[in-house]
Formats: C-alpha cells, structure tokens, sequence
C-alpha cells in the first residue's frame, strides 16, 4: 500500500506543480511491458494486470477479433487507428485482492473472488494498434549476413538467393539448395556470428553450406543419395566409414538417381504486436501517449512450410 500511496502522492506532487500553466501530464503506469489478449463473442480485450497493489489497464474493441490483427499486407505490416469510445472503452481498474489471476480478461462468467474498489472508464482518446511480422530460417546465419537487404534500401525485393529457388537466403534454410539444411552444413561452427571458419569440406572457397558440391567430387551433394531417395543426402553411405558420400571425395556414384525434388523448407515466423493509446484522461493521470506494451501470446509465433518447384 505504501507503494501506492507514494505513487499517487508523487502524480499529486506533479499535477499541483503543473496545473498552474495547464500542461498535459505524462506518467508512466507500473505495468510490465507486455499486454495479453481475449478474444470474446464479438470483441477483443487487450489487458495488462499487475499485483500489489492489484490494478489492470484493459482496451476492449468492438467487432474486432484476433485474427484481425494478425492480417499483414504483402509487405507483413498491420497497422489500425481505433477511435475509444462507449463501444470501445479503455478501462482502469484497482481491486483489493492482492493478487489477479493472470486471465483475469477471459471468463464469460465474472469470477466472484475479484473485488473491483475503483473502475475508471475512459471514452474517448484513440488506440494504434502495430503488428509487424518477420520471417526467419532458424539456420543460425542473421539476415544481414545472408545479404537480406544487399544496397540497404530497405527493400529485399533484391535480397541474395544463392539457389535460385525463389526463396531468398535470409529465410532458406537450404541455402544452396542441396537438400542438406544449412544449420547442418556448419556455417558457424563456434557460434560467435563470425562465418569465417564455416566448414569447407573440399577447401575450393565456398563454405558447405552455400556449396552445391561439398566434396568436390563433380556430383553434386543432392544426387549423392546411393541409399534412400528422401531428400536427405546425409543418411546415404557406399562405405562403413561414417562418412556420407556428399562428404566423401572418393565417392561419386554415377548410379544413383538424381534427386528429383527439393525437401520441406519451414519458414519461422513472429509477430511483433504492439498498441499505444493517445489522449486518454484516467481522473487522477493524464496521457498523452502511453505504450501499453507488446502482446504476449502464443500466437505471435507462427511457422510455414514450403516447397520449392525443384528445377
Ligand atoms: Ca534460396
Ligand atoms: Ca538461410
Ligand atoms: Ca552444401
Ligand atoms: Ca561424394
């Protein structure tokens, strides 16, 4: 409670040292940085709760639900200016409990163990809601050293693909197309994000893992599949010596069938969803603009899978 107290005292202490020339007060609230999400018949409530004392911030939208927010244009931004209202009011709440069940939002029936002592309802200001959605290939290499964005305009229209199977490196977890993923192909062996000492098997200048031939042998990794024709060149071995034939030099077997399709390419992905309210009086404080933080839920991360026509 004293915790409370001197929080309130301090917004007290700043609103009677500006009141005099009218300024718009700006307090930070103590809530963590993140905001959860209900979804409701017909709504969608954006929430943050703390404890101790317990106290919520909560913008329910109208006509609005998850999924909405999750629809990036081609470019993989969603962002929506939201007008508060009656019909989408920005609530904060204190209780006396001390501590709030984290989905305190999610209930259709109301949970008779939270007592609400003060419920201030705000109805105009407005809500921007932001999601930005970035895909990665988990293949341990940072878009930026996978050439994401070569003249750094911004645009990765122009973006490296060394296969030229349509998906640019930065997301393709098979650089060079070999049906050996790249996290496979040691890029970075001692993880400091330097690609220096990435392993070259057959020492011609071209790590493995953008090497379409890694041992050099004039076939190429992906048709070095003598044992199993399943897109996975490294279970396939003419020798008991533990070395698949796409690492062996001595091997090349003219035999074995070419491979006749790429493997399964997941693509990683995140949203990054966050909301800022502009304008909004809660009586005791004033804001401006506050950042109500960045969703935490669990369909932020996402995966698609994908297969390249293989040439
Ligand atoms: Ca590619
Ligand atoms: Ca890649
Ligand atoms: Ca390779
Ligand atoms: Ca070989």
């Amino acid at each position: 409670m004293r915790k409370l107290f001197s929080f309130f005292l301090f917004i007290n202490i700043f609103l009677l040292n500006s009141c005099d020339d009218g300024d718009i007060v700006t307090v930070e609230l103590d809530f963590d940085t993140s905001f959860e999400a209900c979804e409701g018949a017909n709504d969608l409530i954006l929430y943050k709760t703390k404890d101790d004392p317990s106290e919520s911030l909560s913008l329910l939208l109208n006509n609005v639900s998850l999924e909405d927010i999750f629809e990036v244009d081609d470019t993989g931004v969603f962002e929506n200016t939201y007008t508060i209202s009656s019909t989408n009011p920005f609530n904060y709440r204190t209780y006396s409990n001390t501590s709030l069940p984290s989905d305190l939002f999610c209930n259709t029936i109301p949970n008779s163990e939270i007592s609400i002592t003060q419920d201030t309802e705000v109805t105009s200001g407005t809500a921007v809601l932001t999601t930005i959605l970035t895909e990665d290939d988990a293949d341990g290499i940072s878009a930026e050293l996978e050439n994401q964005d070569p003249n750094g305009d911004g645009d990765y229209s122009d973006a490296q693909d060394t296969d030229g199977d349509g998906i640019p490196d930065y997301i393709d977890a098979d650089d060079d197309g070999d049906n050996v993923l790249t996290k496979n192909e040691d890029p970075d062996p001692n993880d400091d994000g330097d690609l220096s000492d990435a392993l070259d098997t057959d020492s011609d200048g071209i790590p493995d893992y953008l090497d379409a031939d890694d041992d050099g042998d004039g076939l190429d990794t992906r048709d070095e599949e003598i044992d199993s024709q399943d897109q996975n060149p490294a279970n396939d071995f003419s020798t008991g010596g533990g070395i698949a034939d796409y690492l062996n030099g001595e091997i090349a077997n003219l035999d074995a069938p070419r491979a006749t399709a790429y493997r399964e390419h997941t693509i990683v992905q995140t949203y990054n969803i966050t909301l800022i309210i502009y304008d909004v009086d809660l009586d005791l404080i004033s804001l401006d603009t506050y950042d109500f933080g960045v969703l935490d839920d669990n369909d932020t991360t996402d995966s698609r899978v994908v297969t390249p026509d293989f040439p």
